[in-house]
């Protein structure tokens, strides 16, 4: 009994610790929290870091130490997959006795990072010094709707999928195409990330788990299917209906789909050529 009143009141010392680190002071990095960390930041796109030692028997003057920024977050080393395919920039240099400085460094890339110092006297391992924020990307494709169609955009949202639980808010990103369908989303940052294309007349086309992590993405392609004249994302009776009841007038409404400012056969044909189909989703 008194053993399992002991583990109960260690239980608890964890379950507080816990929910100490997620309110305790912290820094937020690419929806990853990281508890009291640094972020370096750059001067020109370069990087610099210095490590103190924290306790005396770490450095000694001419000791080899190696820095190595990793891709990947963690608040442990063994968080971290290291390795050729994750190591973003690797180097060494000679300590004094209390420091460490590495200075104008570059990685060959930058997603989110992990700044590793390795080499400590007394450290089993690497040791995490900091961390580098990922740049942001731009994202670009084409987005295609009914041939022919006159002067209609789409509006191109970019949402944040997956986040953590008590990440309050997710990234969300909307342009403009153009009238050919062209989109470019500047400044995204690294995630997973739904995109979501509407225009009118047209069902909405969705492609979810666009995974943003150090390098622009283009030729992103979807396609809107015409006829959705309600907006419901299925082209049926309701679409059908509506380009009946407006037929041969001139008039602007959703049921002109082709935008040519009269409702006739073509957008019959747009309705047609996709009956009984939903929004597409890849
Ligand atoms: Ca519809
Ligand atoms: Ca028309």
């Amino acid at each position: 009994m008194k053993y399992l009143y002991r583990l109960v009141l260690m239980i608890l010392a964890l379950m507080m610790l816990t929910s100490m680190s997620v309110y305790a002071a912290t820094v937020t990095l690419g929806g990853v929290e990281v508890d009291g960390n640094l972020i370096l930041q750059p001067v020109s796109g370069k990087y610099s870091v210095t490590y103190n030692e924290s306790i005396e028997t770490e450095l000694t003057a001419g000791q080899q130490i190696v820095l190595l920024v990793v891709k990947g977050v963690a608040t442990t080393p063994s968080g971290l997959t290291i390795s050729a395919d994750t190591i973003r920039y690797i180097d060494q240099a000679v300590s004094t006795d209390t420091s460490i400085a590495f200075s104008n460094f570059v990685p060959s890339s930058i997603p989110n990072c992990t700044v590793l110092i390795s080499g400590l006297t007394g450290v089993d391992g690497p040791k995490i010094v900091g961390y580098i924020e990922a740049v942001p990307v731009n994202v670009s494709g084409t987005v295609s709707y009914l041939s022919g169609v006159i002067n209609r955009v789409a509006t191109i949202t970019l949402t944040e999928m997956n986040m953590p639980a008590y990440t309050p808010t997710s990234n969300v990103f909307t342009v403009q195409s153009n009238t050919s369908g062209q989109f470019n989303i500047p400044l995204v940052t690294e995630g997973t990330y739904r995109l979501v294309a509407t225009a009118q007349s047209h069902a909405k086309y969705t492609k979810n788990n666009i995974s943003i992590v150090e390098l622009d993405i283009s030729g992103i392609t979807g396609n809107l299917l015409s006829g959705d004249i309600d907006g419901n994302d299925v082209i049926e009776f309701l679409d059908l209906s509506a380009i009946l009841s407006n037929y041969n007038q001139v008039k602007t409404d959703p049921a002109d789909v082709d935008g040519n400012g009269v409702i006739e056969f073509l957008d019959l044909s747009a309705v047609l050529s996709n009956y009984n189909k939903n929004a597409v989703v890849d």
